[in-house]
């Protein structure tokens, strides 16, 4: 088992193929890096389907089966992520998808390796109101709130959050930071967000930095 299996995951993932389960474990099961088969095989399979249905030759129903499956390969890769944690609690997170996006797979890999890193973290769900955010960060006593937002239509819901912060004073008692496809640095500092992460390992490494720098 080597490179060219993990690279045969993102196929299979493409091609809608649930033989991709079973590679998945072989490739597991064989000692390779959980990671490489998490980056380059399951996550790189999903941006194959993104362009397919960019290129409308998939259309919802694909997209669909994609992520039902990419979520069934990341269940076995899953106990297999390494921990990055020295034991220390590091602080405590909230995270979500704005309200109107419903894509969780990607959160859900960043709540993952927060939770390794040694974060205490409480997944909300999909399509959450902003208002609901701040709740859940007052009732459970949160540093960070995180935003997940895939559509170009949802992005600018990240502001409504940021506002409310603002508004109701609450700046130096959450920081909010955001993700997701279509967003970028820029577009976080548009919505006035604390901070921004292309991927699940630079947002624990972007919210420990948040932790040193307000909470310690
Ligand atoms: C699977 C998928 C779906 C599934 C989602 C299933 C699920 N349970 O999540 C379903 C079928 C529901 C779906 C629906 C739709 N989708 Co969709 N979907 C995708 C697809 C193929 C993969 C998304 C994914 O999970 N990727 C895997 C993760 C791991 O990706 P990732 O971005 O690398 O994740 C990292 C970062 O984003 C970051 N991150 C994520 N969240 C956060 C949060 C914080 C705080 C931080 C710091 C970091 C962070 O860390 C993650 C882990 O490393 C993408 C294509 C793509 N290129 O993203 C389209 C895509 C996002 N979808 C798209 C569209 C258009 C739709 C629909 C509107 C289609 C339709 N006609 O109905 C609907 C909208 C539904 C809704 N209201 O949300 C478009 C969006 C385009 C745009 N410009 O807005 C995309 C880009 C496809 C495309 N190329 O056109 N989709």
């Amino acid at each position: 088992m080597d490179q060219s299996d993990i690279e045969e995951i993102a196929e299979l993932i493409a091609d809608l193929d649930d033989e991709a389960e079973e590679l998945v474990q072989e490739c597991i099961d064989a000692g390779l890096d959980p990671v490489e088969v998490l980056k380059g095989g399951v996550v790189k399979g999903l941006e194959k389907i993104g362009i397919l249905f960019e290129q409308k030759e998939y259309f919802l129903a694909e997209l669909m089966v994609g992520g039902e499956l990419a979520e069934n390969c990341i269940k076995i890769i899953d106990p297999h992520l390494p921990e990055s944690s020295d034991g220390e609690r590091q602080g405590c997170v909230v995270i979500g998808a704005v309200s109107g996006d419903l894509h969780d797979i990607g959160y859900g890999l960043v709540a993952k390796q927060l939770e390794l890193a040694g974060f205490e973290v409480h997944s909300l769900g999909v399509n959450i109101d902003a208002m609901d955010f701040i709740k859940a960060a007052q009732e459970k006593g949160a540093n960070i709130i995180g935003l997940s937002a895939f559509l170009v239509t949802t992005i600018p819901n990240c502001r409504d959050v940021v506002n409310y912060v603002k508004d109701m004073g609450l700046q130096d008692q959450f920081k909010v930071i955001m993700g997701g496809a279509e967003t970028n640095q820029e577009k976080s500092d548009m919505m006035g967000a604390d901070g921004w992460a292309p991927n699940a390992m630079e947002a624990v490494t972007l919210c420990k930095n948040i932790m040193e720098a307000h909470f310690s």
